[in-house]
């Protein structure tokens, strides 16, 4: 490790504990899931909290592969303002392209271990899609707030850090209609709520 490098890991570590709230709790719960791969495409979050007492985007983009003709995760969630490298991890070719109103965008065609990034700066779900197959597809869910989770296998989860104060909690998964649940955040410990 060089000699740079660890201050500024320190730093890091510094600014990203002050950027966490004075009072906050873990919210605890379950969700209905059927199996692995419909966990695997839910995303448990809180919907909006007030614009001030947001921590910064992450600044490490994330990453979706595309492997064996598919996008890889199916559903990734990100906090808004975040980038996302399409990396396209086949031999064959493919595009990423979207349509919808949060996100519009067409990577056009890209070989083997070629990367394209993508920034998201608005909140809602982009639903992405390849142009040369038409059978995958997958979905950016741009988040507002960084508090947000995928559930285990048996739908159980945790939202650790969550700032105190009365909030809305939501499940997000493709085609699923639910109303969100109110749930009161305690400054300190945790409190069960099921979405
Ligand atoms: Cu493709």
């Amino acid at each position: 490790m060089s000699d740079t490098l660890l201050p500024k890991i320190a730093l890091a570590v510094l600014a990203s504990l002050l950027a966490l709230p004075a009072t906050a709790g873990t919210v605890k719960g379950k969700v209905p899931v059927a199996d692995a791969q419909e966990a695997e495409r839910t995303v448990v979050y809180i919907e909006q909290l007030p614009e001030g007492s947001l921590p910064p985007p992450p600044t490490t983009p994330v990453k979706v592969s595309q492997r064996g003709a598919r996008f890889s995760p199916a559903v990734m969630p990100v906090v808004k303002g975040s980038s996302v490298d399409f990396t396209n991890d086949d031999w064959v070719t493919h595009n990423v392209f979207s349509k919808s109103k949060v996100r519009t965008f067409d990577l056009g065609l890209y070989a083997k271990e070629q990367t394209k990034v993508v920034k998201f700066d608005q909140a809602g779900p982009v639903e992405i899609f390849c142009s040369i197959h038409p059978r995958m597809n997958a979905v950016i869910l741009v988040l507002q707030n960084p508090y947000f989770t995928k559930p285990a296998e048996d739908g159980s989860f945790t939202l650790p850090n969550v700032p105190a104060g009365e909030w809305k909690l939501r499940v997000y998964r493709p085609g699923l209609e639910k109303e969100p649940v109110s749930v009161k955040v305690p400054a300190k410990g945790t409190i069960e709520a099921n979405p």
